[in-house]
């Protein structure tokens, strides 16, 4: 068993990064073999519950309702929308469905209460559920753990430095809160972040410092590779080299060698010889379907086809960890506390999303 270490330092993460890539591919593929089936890969299906005008400024999100992108906002899905896609999902392979609603934080009300009963509703289908809502306390995690979520997702993105060139509405410490108020509760913690941002390498190491200085280390780490969507401030990007992504995920596995590291956004530009090199390296699940929240993703039987001429192995669910209970709604030993939690709000000026605002402004009249 290779030891997990919650010290290492961006230096010995960087060299890590840059060794040479055959040294670095051995060096992860041989953790990865000790510590996990290297033919298995959990697949994921993500289902925007709630998609659009969400009031942060993200830099590389379509979903914020200050850029002028070409997404269609809706409202909050019904619980049996959702539960026909969990269905459609859990025939196509996956073992797990992702909740991503476009929001800040989540509030005490109907709508959390709606999505609570959709986390029931998931749970019953015997998949693993997994919600991305925001910011949540700690009394909203336990609700979420109750009726049975097994995961939540809430990315640190960058390193904390770089997370100030991409985000103003909220600080990096909302980030780490939110992932401890999880950790109070039994919900397993999905974290990871976006490379392809214009963030250098040693920020690319700081966020795995960040991650794996987390402890327990997240049970899963998702790595995106930005999908520069027009009207962002982030539109103008240049497509992540498959070399760094190897590199990252290799890295990743490295420093995380416990975690599910999940190859995420980014996959339709990459070749089946990229997606197999990751495999190697160490990423161990993917998103699957033809769309992720609101942009594309490889087609579900491709992947299908990829996975056979690999010879991999979907993923059962609750391989790694119990199925939680679920309690109803009618049983439930928790209130809403209808707390007002303060989020901070640094409100730096970022230029470039100053400019893809007012772009916004000028295009939306
Ligand atoms: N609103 C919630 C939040 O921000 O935590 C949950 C949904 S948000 C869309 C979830 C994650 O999607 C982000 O943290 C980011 O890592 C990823 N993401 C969003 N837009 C992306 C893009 N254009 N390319 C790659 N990843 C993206
Ligand atoms: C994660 O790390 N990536 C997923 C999921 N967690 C929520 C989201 C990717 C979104 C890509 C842009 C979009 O489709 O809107
Ligand atoms: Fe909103 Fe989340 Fe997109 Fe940021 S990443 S704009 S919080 S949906």
């Amino acid at each position: 068993m290779s030891e997990v270490r919650h010290n290492w330092t961006k230096e010995e993460v960087l060299e890590i990064y840059n060794k040479p890539l055959m040294d670095l591919l051995y060096e992860a593929a041989t953790i990865h073999r000790k510590q996990h089936d290297p033919n298995v890969v959990q697949v994921s299906t993500l289902l925007s519950i709630k998609t659009g005008g969400c009031s942060e400024d993200c830099g590389y999100c379509p979903q914020a309702a200050r850029y002028h992108t070409n997404v269609e906002g809706n409202d909050l899905m019904t619980v049996n929308q959702v539960k026909a896609q969990a269905l459609r999902a859990k025939e196509s392979g996956s073992s797990r469905v992702c909740m991503g609603a476009a929001w800040r934080n989540v509030k005490d009300g109907e709508e959390f209460d709606q999505v609570l009963e959709m986390v029931r509703t998931i749970n019953k289908l015997d998949m693993e559920v997994c919600c991305t809502l925001g910011m949540v306390t700690e009394n909203q995690a336990q609700r979420l753990a109750e009726a049975g979520l097994y995961a939540y997702n809430h990315n640190l993105d960058s390193s904390e430095e770089y997370y100030k060139e991409v985000i103003s509405t909220r600080g990096y410490q909302d980030r780490l809160d939110t992932i401890d108020n999880v950790r109070k509760t039994n919900v397993t913690v999905c974290s990871g972040g976006i490379i392809g941002m214009g963030e250098s390498a040693e920020d690319r190491a700081g966020m795995l410092v960040a991650l794996s200085t987390l402890n327990p280390q997240p049970e899963s780490t998702p790595i995106n590779a930005l999908v520069a969507v027009e009207g962002t401030p982030l539109e103008d990007e240049k497509p992540v080299e498959i070399w760094d992504m190897i590199r990252m995920v290799a890295t990743t596995r490295i420093v995380l060698p416990e975690t599910q590291v999940r190859l995420s956004a980014g996959r339709t530009q990459m070749s089946r010889e990229g997606q197999a090199m990751c495999f190697f390296a160490g990423a161990n699940s993917i998103f699957a379907g033809d769309k992720l929240l609101t942009t594309p993703n490889p087609d579900v039987n491709e992947d299908m086809k990829m996975f056979k001429l690999l010879g991999l192995n979907p993923q059962k669910p609750f391989t790694k960890k119990v199925q939680p209970q679920t309690v109803e709604a009618k049983d439930s030993k928790l209130e809403a506390l209808g707390e007002k939690p303060k989020w901070t709000r640094p409100d730096h000026k970022i230029e470039r999303n100053e400019a893809a605002k007012q772009k916004g402004k000028a295009l939306k009249v």
